[in-house]
């Protein structure tokens, strides 16, 4: 069987983690989100995609859910002596070592897409990681605060603000020049099925869904969404500030409308939320927390049951 699945950070990693072992023998490919990426001490950052890469290929911090295992900050100690700034985001030295050679390979000219294949040589997650486009893109938040009105990356609003100061608009910078990297909608194409995990409506799957040409693709597949609101909440992190952003309920009801009847045939919600309902989409209500392997695998495996009965 051949599945596509987007995915950010955690949400989406922890899911593919029970994906694989949900679907053994599947070729899954993931197109990953790149909105999230941030040059740091002229660095190439790519979170989402580094988290995905780890958790699949065994690297991760498990109990942080981003960054490497065994991490120190040796190189993030020595830069905030000499006051280099910024100093409120966290490079361990392991996770340096990539930052340094995807920025060496696109200083030289490969494209993300193949930077991102030489990396995962190393990692061997299991799935075929893209990104979700070669043209770079950043997502900017717009606040308002004491020191004025204006645009910050979406790290400094998530990572230094805590998402505590509300946004006035997230923008996904050069979303309508972007192209869907190589490779990105033949997976959709030839997909048996699509499956959204749980993964941040507006700022992972929503960003994924601004390059041109993908959520039309999407649109004539077989996609089944995973909730990532139970009972009106985020179940980790501050999903509900990016949604209040938009113009969104932090509901799994109001996140299923925001994706639409369009785009997804199938939606998975807690039991809490099972009256969620939209005209064209079949709702199921299952055990939506990714507790442990188990509960995962069982989870992404409700997921594929119920694309596999729609299409
Ligand atoms: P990020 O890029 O690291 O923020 O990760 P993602 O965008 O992939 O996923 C973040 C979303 O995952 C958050 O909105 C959470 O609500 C959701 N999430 C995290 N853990 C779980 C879980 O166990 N179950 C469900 N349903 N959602 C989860
Ligand atoms: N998240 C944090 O909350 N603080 C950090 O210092 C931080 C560092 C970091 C370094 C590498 C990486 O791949 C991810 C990192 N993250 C950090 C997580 C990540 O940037 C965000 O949580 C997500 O992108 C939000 O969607
Ligand atoms: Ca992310
Ligand atoms: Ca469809």
């Amino acid at each position: 069987m051949r599945i596509v699945s987007l995915a950010g950070g955690i949400g989406g990693a922890r899911f593919l983690r029970g994906l694989k072992a949900a679907a053994p023998g599947s070729e899954i490919t993931v197109i990953g989100n790149t909105g999230d990426d941030i040059t740091l001490f002229g660095l190439r950052v790519c979170p989402d995609l580094d988290t995905v890469m780890y958790t699949l290929g065994g690297g991760i911090n498990e109990e942080q859910g981003w960054g490497r295992d065994g991490e120190t900050f040796t190189v993030k100690e020595e830069l905030a002596a000499y006051g280099m700034e910024p100093q409120w985001f966290g490079l361990g030295d392991r996770d340096f070592a990539t930052h340094i050679i995807r920025t060496q390979m696109l200083a030289a000219g490969y494209p993300l897409s193949q930077v991102t294949e030489a990396l995962c040589d190393r990692w061997r997650p299991g799935v075929r990681l893209l990104p979700m486009s070669d043209d770079r893109t950043e997502t900017h938040v717009v606040v308002a605060d004491d020191a004025g009105r204006r645009a910050v990356h979406f790290q400094e609003w998530w990572v230094r603000l805590r998402a505590s100061v509300p946004a006035e608009q997230i923008v996904l910078v050069g979303a309508a020049e972007a192209r869907p990297a190589p490779g990105v909608l033949d997976a959709i194409r030839d997909a048996d099925l699509v499956i959204l995990p749980p993964s941040n409506p507006v700022v992972s799957i929503g960003t994924i869904l601004q390059v041109p040409g993908i959520r039309a693709a999407l649109e004539d597949k077989t996609v089944v969404g995973v909730s990532p609101i139970i009972g009106g909440a985020p179940v980790r992190g501050m999903a509900d500030a990016c949604l209040t952003a938009i113009g969104v309920e932090t509901s799994a009801q109001a996140v299923l409308e925001l994706y639409g009847s369009a785009l997804v045939d199938g939606w998975l919600v807690a039991e809490e939320d099972k009256g969620v309902a939209l005209d064209g989409v079949a709702v199921e209500a299952r055990p939506l927390l990714m507790s442990d392997s188990a509960a995962t695998r069982d989870l992404a495996a409700a997921a594929l049951a119920l694309a596999q009965s729609l299409r």
